[in-house]
């Protein structure tokens, strides 16, 4: 079974029943728009606080290892390789090696005395500044899916790290309650399933610190300060080794960091800037499901866990040498290094000490207001977030993928389940009785007002697509979806000119009550994999994913896709709907209306 390309329909032999279009009104008055303030008590449906756990790596099909073990093994590891080193040191040979390669190396065509200029101390002061965002953010990230896979598929029992317990046996567990929180302090902003935010802390801080980076790069290499960080030759590897056994047996070098950075800080700040930092903008753009969707080439090979887990990877990277990097700067010669980085001199006044103190002091005020200025103000950062990375993701959403990428046995075994179940009367009636008296009401700036049941969107051209989910909380799988597509709709209703976003209404609630809801631009209705499914894996749509119809859109994150659809509204513009900011989680926990990345 392949996939079926989007048919033309008949659109005269459908059988469709006019519409008032005055019983829109009703889906708007069940909206309730979200508030502007964040009340943790309050947040996300009351969702208690949980903290998770310290992390568990798997270690076997399910055997677990508690990776605080790692301290008291780390421990007599360091004491192992002090005393080891100790020994080497002593060892002739190793010490007619350690004299060829001495630990740094003054690169050929340097100026002597070239010196660090002030450029690179500001640009060193934003990145550490935006970096404290970017990891607090981003931790906050992880951890609203606490669980980091090698597989798409993200099969409970499958992952190899998590810091939450096992998946429970409950088949309608949700990703939402699998979250955990952070203290407020550590994660940005902290709180449970607190995602909306923290992605606009991490994306917004993401945009001007690849500027920053980009700036300089520019700068490094028509300067010639790139000499101060790549190596030149390849006996930066057997310097390196020298400068680690002098590290270990406690004989640590002086080195002149204004002139030239021993051998192994050289690896570190190169690895750093010119591994590290990029690979953390790709496989970030990796977890796109817009690019994913659109460059199946890439994102099969190297799909979104395996991005999401180097992306967490590189995040360790970045500590722990963030951790290396400040013990040595205390250690060997404080006054010195904070010269060089703070002051731009090379001498042991206390200058530089004195704006690292003024630098740091904005750090912490910075560190410290992050959390409780998100609470007084989420919709400034919600505002300010989709100013910064909004033109990327309206760009993305260019792309018009083909459906064809996946075929059946790509199916995931398990599709995480997310969101608030529908419970009220109306709905459990109409699911006792087979959903005959459902129907899809079609409204708002359209020609033709239409009210469809379930067996005449049967009878509308059968669509199919095996895609991809991406849920911004993180988990992925791969379902077949069959229904009808959002083209076929529109060929029926007829949107008027002045339609230019399409609301789709819920028959669930939200988390805090008031109808569920989404907005999407008109423009994605006509894309190829942009559906209304009633199916799902070859079988009607479960309660759980969405019965008896919702919505994909696979430019989108998962939050967009409405399930249990009640009716479809075109409108002018998503702001004259409920709170006013695009959908149910844009308006009550801060989303963006476009989050194709
Ligand atoms: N009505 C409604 N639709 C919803 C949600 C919800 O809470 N209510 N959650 C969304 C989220 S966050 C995701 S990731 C997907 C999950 O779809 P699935 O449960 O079928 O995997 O549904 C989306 N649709
Ligand atoms: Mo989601």
């Amino acid at each position: 079974m392949g996939t079926v390309d989007r048919p033309t329909p008949p659109v005269a032999s459908t059988p469709a029943q006019g519409m008032d279009n005055t019983s829109v009104s009703t889906y708007r008055a069940r909206l309730r728009p979200g508030e502007d303030v964040v009340n943790p008590a309050t947040w996300a449906g009351r969702i208690p606080h949980t903290g998770g756990i310290a992390p568990r790596l798997r270690a076997g099909r399910d055997r677990w290892f508690n990776v605080l073990w790692l301290l008291p093994i780390g421990f007599f590891a360091l004491i192992t390789a002090i005393a080891v080193a100790k020994g080497a040191h002593n060892v002739p040979a190793i010490q007619d090696f350690m004299a060829r390669y001495p630990g740094t190396r003054i690169p050929d065509g340097i100026d002597p005395s070239p010196g660090i200029p002030a450029w690179v101390d500001w640009q060193h002061f934003f990145n550490l500044f935006l970096m404290i965002f970017i990891l607090r953010s981003g931790i906050q990230i992880f951890v609203d899916h606490p669980r980091l896979y090698f597989s798409r598929d993200c099969t409970p029992g499958t992952e190899w790290l998590r810091v939450q317990h096992r998946v429970p046996s409950d088949p309608l567990w949700t990703a939402k309650e699998d979250s955990v929180g952070l203290p407020r302090h550590v994660g940005l902003p902290g709180i449970r399933h607190s995602i909306g935010l923290a992605r606009w802390w991490h994306l917004g801080a993401d945009v001007l610190w690849v500027i920053n980076g980009a700036i300089f790069y520019i700068l490094l290499f028509t300067t010639g300060q790139w000499r101060h960080l790549v190596p030149t030759s390849w006996d930066v590897f057997p310097n390196a080794v020298t400068v680690l056994i002098r590290y270990l047996s406690l004989d640590w070098p002086t080195g002149n960091g204004w002139v030239a950075y021993n051998s192994l800080q050289l690896l570190a700040y190169f690895l750093t800037v010119f591994v590290a930092a990029p690979l953390a903008i790709l496989t970030g753009l990796g977890m796109s499901p817009a690019l994913s969707t659109r460059f199946t080439w890439i994102s099969k090979p190297l799909n979104i866990q395996l991005v999401r887990s180097l992306h967490f990877l590189v995040m360790l990277w970045f500590l722990l040498f963030i951790a290396i990097h400040v013990t040595f700067v205390v250690t060997t010669g404080a006054l010195r290094n904070l010269n060089h980085m703070f002051a731009g001199r090379d001498d042991e006044s206390w200058i530089g000490f004195a704006v690292f103190t003024v630098a740091m002091a904005v750090v912490v005020v910075g560190w410290v207001a992050a959390t409780p200025f998100t609470f007084r103000h989420p919709r400034t950062v919600q505002r300010v977030g989709y100013a910064l990375i909004g033109p990327l993701q309206r760009l993305f959403e260019y792309a018009d993928p083909k459906p064809g990428a996946y075929t059946d046995k790509d199916i995931s075994p398990y599709l995480w389940h997310n969101g608030t179940y529908p419970d009220s009367d109306e709905y459990k009636r109409m699911s006792e009785t087979g959903f005959i008296d459902y129907r899809l009401r079609i409204c708002g700036q359209v020609a033709n007002p239409v009210e469809l049941s379930l067996e005449q969107l049967r009878a509308l051209p059968y669509h199919r697509q095996t895609t991809q989910h991406f849920c911004i909380q993180g988990w992925s799988g791969v379902a077949t979806w069959g229904g009808v597509s959002m083209q076929t709709i529109l060929d029926l209703v007829e949107p008027l000119p002045k339609a230019e976003w399409v609301i789709f209404y819920s028959l669930a609630e939200g988390s805090d009550g008031g109808t569920y809801y989404d907005a999407h631009a008109i423009e994605q209705m006509t894309h190829h994999l942009t559906m209304l499914a009633y199916d799902m894996n070859g079988a009607p749509l479960t309660f759980g994913h969405g019965a008896p119809l919702r919505l994909r859109n696979e430019l989108q994150h998962g939050f967009k896709h409405v399930k249990w659809v009640a009716a479809i509204e075109f409108v002018t513009h998503f702001s004259e709907v409920g709170g006013g900011h695009g959908g149910y989680n844009e308006d009550h926990e801060y989303y963006g209306y476009r989050q194709s990345l």
